[in-house]
């Protein structure tokens, strides 16, 4: 992509409504656009990011062995007042009237929707276990949108659901997505520790949330240092023992958010608790059959009895974890994406554009990048070295190429790699190799 032909609205000074980095930075590089309170626009880099975390996910969830289905934003009224929280949501919940005087409203969440995909069509244990997920839109209308696309009212959530026979098979489609989970997060670039949580309006009796450590996070958490350092699951399938001892590993450590968190019985040494704030980029729910008993949702057993479904959900904030990664991973000059989920791999500056023996090695170091696969963004314009530089530090590639007149008479180009600040002088060939070898 030549940058003449992107588009990339950077703004040079710091907006006066960002409170937080991420907010700011991606205000900044052109990512998103307020529309109105707590809804936004993609532009162009933003999108590309939010696409690559999307897909990640959706990876994951498919190697999980969930199926993707895609559910409407808007559903109707009555589903909602089977289960009964048409009335308990409050004014959360963003209701419409259609032009038949049908209430309507759009989607915070999709239990009832999905159980009553699932009561239509399921009848028989032999068709269980089913997990259902799709990645869509969903709409909060929360009192205090803030901190850009990180609490918005419009947000993109994945969220996942669980149908089994029993309890024992539940509790392993909540493993399950348990160990996805912390596979998803460490291919994303981040480590989000899991914590006992509260159920809210989900309901059930088993949650945890996912927190991404950044001081700006929303909640308080504590936990034991040494849940850092364990090593994130790799293999593609697990049993479900080898899944129970995973989930026991990750949740054998004391974690907890401020509102589950007791000073008086947490019982780790004042040394070993690390006191930190985080960003909540996931949330599972055991909930048993809530859902399923309100709304009738139960199939043959083995014996041949009717039996209620038991049921988990599981939510990924696909749209705050673009702010949340950026929490994670800046500096004073902007982002620093990890590879997997950047918007370009490289940033490739033409330092004299309009010198002819500039443009031709340019020209030629880009046909080649793009060849072997990379995905560049090729600053081709006019404009200052020093903002080309500042704007790649800015929009944070992985890495940044610099062609120059002297580089050009020498024959090198400087590779900088923007997460180290390391830079270093290389032939055409070897920065090819080092960049997409
Ligand atoms: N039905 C369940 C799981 S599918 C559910 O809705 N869970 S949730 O309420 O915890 O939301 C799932 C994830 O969506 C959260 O962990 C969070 O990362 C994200 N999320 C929730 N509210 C917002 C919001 N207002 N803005 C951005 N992301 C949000």
């Amino acid at each position: 992509m030549r940058l003449s032909q992107f588009f990339l609205p950077t703004l040079k000074e710091d907006p006066k409504e960002a409170q937080i980095v991420s907010h700011r930075l991606m205000l900044r590089a052109g990512m998103i656009q307020q529309s109105s309170a707590g809804i936004y626009s993609w532009l162009p880099l933003g999108h590309r990011v939010l696409k690559n975390i999307e897909n990640i996910v959706r990876e994951e969830q498919n190697r999980a062995g969930a199926l993707e289905i895609l559910m409407p934003t808007l559903q109707p009224a009555d589903l909602w007042r089977e289960s009964g929280r048409y009335d308990d949501y409050g004014k959360e919940m963003l209701r419409i009237t259609d032009r038949h005087d049908r209430d309507m409203l759009y989607g915070p969440t999709n239990e009832e929707q999905v159980t009553d995909i699932f009561r239509s069509h399921v009848k028989s244990y032999k068709n269980l276990p089913l997990n259902l997920y799709h990645i869509q839109w969903k709409f909060r209308d929360e009192v205090r949108p803030r901190f850009g696309i990180m609490r918005g009212r419009e947000f993109l959530m994945k969220d996942a659901y669980s149908f089994d026979l029993d309890y024992e098979g539940s509790k392993i489609a909540y493993n399950n997505m348990f160990v996805a989970y912390l596979k998803t997060f460490a291919r994303l670039g981040i480590k989000a520790i899991p914590l006992r949580a509260d159920t809210g309006p989900i309901g059930g009796d088993l949650s945890h949330e996912f927190i991404v450590l950044a001081d700006t996070g929303e909640s308080e958490v504590f936990y034991h240092k040494d849940l850092l350092t364990l090593d994130t699951p790799t293999e593609a399938a697990y049993s479900p023992d080898q899944l129970q001892s995973i989930v026991d590993e990750w949740t054998g450590y004391y974690a907890a958010a401020d509102d589950m968190h007791d000073a008086a019985t947490c019982d780790v040494a004042a040394g070993d608790l690390i006191t930190r704030r985080g960003i909540e980029v996931g949330h599972i729910f055991h909930f048993g059959d809530k859902y399923s008993k309100a709304m009738g949702a139960s199939v043959a057993g083995p014996d041949g009895k009717e039996t209620l479904v038991s049921m988990g959900s599981y939510g990924i904030g696909v749209s705050r974890l673009v702010g949340g990664i950026i929490e994670a991973s800046h500096d004073e000059n902007g982002i620093v994406w990890p590879a997997s989920v950047a918007p370009f791999d490289v940033g490739l500056i033409n330092l004299k554009s309009g010198d002819d023996a500039c443009d031709a090695a340019c020209e030629d170091f880009y046909g080649k990048l793009i060849s072997a696969g990379a995905d560049v963004l090729y600053d081709e314009t006019s404009g200052r070295a020093g903002e080309k530089f500042a704007k790649m530090d800015l929009i944070g590639l992985p890495w940044q190429a610099t062609i120059g007149p002297r580089g050009v008479k020498a024959g090198v180009v400087e590779v900088k790699n923007r997460a180290s600040g390391d830079k270093q002088e290389l032939s055409l060939d070897d920065a090819l190799q080092l960049l997409v070898g």
